[in-house]
């Protein structure tokens, strides 16, 4: 191509790339209420939630004791009305509705819930994964959340462009309500793991939890959010667990481990869901990982700015290491542009650039625009760059590139060192990535 023409080029293919969106926490309409989506619904995101609280007017119990209706209301008010939405999860309400056709700029919230009470879910669910460029997502599935059990004990069925993650935060962070759950659900462990004689028992009713979990769902992928003072190994459950459980299932069935590290659950119980906050990790467990289980795959992406960098180095070390995301404080333009470029120059297309974390469906179409918009100027930049030392990239080249680090990696990353099966079965059923 010649140079002129790559800033259309380059345009073109990431607008047109579908995406793998690895994490994120949506359901498909089979799985009734917890399939979020609609006006009130993302003006209530916790994001906003949180960036409300910011000015007076209500309390928390005013606030959580009225209906969403309300405090849609409010947040429209507050945060459309009164005040510009200048903040990303503002301009995400902006984007999404104007891709939908709705101008946000009338501020005639009446009408825009109308116009939502008229889509059917199963056709709005579509429309959104077209206007975002969205081919596959990633759920967040916890056998540990009633409700969402309660689907799978009753057999729902996925719809196959949602992929599952086994999620474990309850049995690697709080051990003691997660035993006396697995209890509940007829497996025999024992609270008190400090006895290697008691934990064998236990250790292989929480393998036969976690194999029978991994295929009532079909998980592609085992998954947990950690503390940044979090340690491995350690005398804790959580490594008696990882190490004689959760590793050693995750080997055998060639699951990568995906870690989430950072977050500081709860800083303000009075926001809820959207208390949560960010400290600065200590990475050393995930080299402890890395390096005294190499032969499963890790995942990981990491909450704080300050980690990013550190991060990135770790992962060059470790083939059985793969980052992924701008993770919810770090999806922000800024921020997810500094990362993008940083994860190129030391690490080139080797990553997944983003996942949405959307929790409702219509914020995929925000999520992958910002996104998309980010990564075409990262990569404008980068081309230049290299055109400038004497490198003029091909369209396949780029398209591949593209399509590496909008899911591409992940997939060849999943598929590294796959038992031959023979059974030929592409996992995610992506074959067009
Ligand atoms: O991004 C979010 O919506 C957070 O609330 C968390 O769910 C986070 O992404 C997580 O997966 O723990
Ligand atoms: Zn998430």
């Amino acid at each position: 191509i010649q140079t002129s023409d790559i800033k259309n080029t380059v345009r073109e293919i990431v607008n047109s790339t579908p995406v793998l969106d690895i994490h994120t926490h949506l359901f498909p309409p089979a799985f009734g209420d917890l399939s979020l989506w609609g006006i009130d619904q993302i003006l209530t995101y916790h994001y906003l939630v949180a960036e409300v609280f910011q000015y007076p007017g209500v309390t928390y119990d005013q606030f959580w004791s009225a209906s969403i209706t309300e405090q849609a209301d409010w947040i429209w008010d507050q945060l459309f009305v009164e005040r510009s939405p200048l903040s990303e999860a503002c301009r995400g309400v902006i984007t999404t509705l104007n891709s939908l056709g709705l101008d946000a700029h009338q501020k005639d919230l009446k009408s825009l819930r109308g116009w939502f009470a008229e889509q059917e879910p199963n056709q709005f669910l579509d429309r959104c994964m077209e206007l975002a460029g969205v081919s596959h997502i990633g759920m967040t599935n916890s056998p540990f959340d009633e409700t969402e059990r309660s689907f799978w004990e009753n057999g729902v069925e996925v719809d196959n462009r949602f992929i599952a993650a086994l999620r474990l935060d309850p049995l690697l962070l709080d051990w003691i309500n997660a035993s006396q759950q697995l209890r509940d659900l007829g497996y025999d462990v024992e609270t008190d793991l400090r006895m290697l004689s008691v934990r064998e028992g236990t250790v292989n009713e929480v393998r036969r939890f976690l194999n029978e979990w991994a295929d009532k769902i079909n998980a592609k992928y085992v998954m947990v959010s950690l503390p940044p003072d979090f340690q491995f190994p350690s005398e804790e459950p959580s490594s008696h667990l990882l190490i004689e459980a959760v590793l050693p299932f995750c080997e055998a069935r060639n699951l990568p481990f995906a870690m989430m590290m950072g977050v500081r659950r709860q800083v303000n119980p009075q926001l809820r869901l959207a208390g949560d906050g960010v400290e600065r990790s200590d990475l050393t467990p995930l080299r402890h990982f890395c390096e005294r289980h190499p032969k499963n795959k890790f995942m990981v992406t990491a909450l704080s700015q300050e980690n990013q960098q550190e991060l990135c180095v770790l992962t060059s070390k470790f083939a059985n290491l793969h980052v992924f995301g701008c993770w919810w404080f770090m999806n922000t333009p800024s921020l997810m542009e500094d990362m993008t470029r940083m994860r190129l120059e030391l690490l080139g297309p080797s990553f997944t650039m983003q996942h949405s974390d959307a929790r409702i469906i219509d914020q995929l179409i925000y999520k992958w625009k910002h996104t998309r918009e980010v990564l075409i100027k990262v990569l404008l930049d980068k081309y230049a760059d290299l055109g400038k030392a004497g490198w003029t990239p091909q369209r396949a080249e780029i398209e591949r590139d593209v399509q590496a680090l909008l899911g591409g990696a992940f997939m060849e990353f999943c598929r590294a060192d796959e038992p031959a099966s023979g059974d030929d079965s592409v996992p995610y059923g992506v074959r067009n990535l």
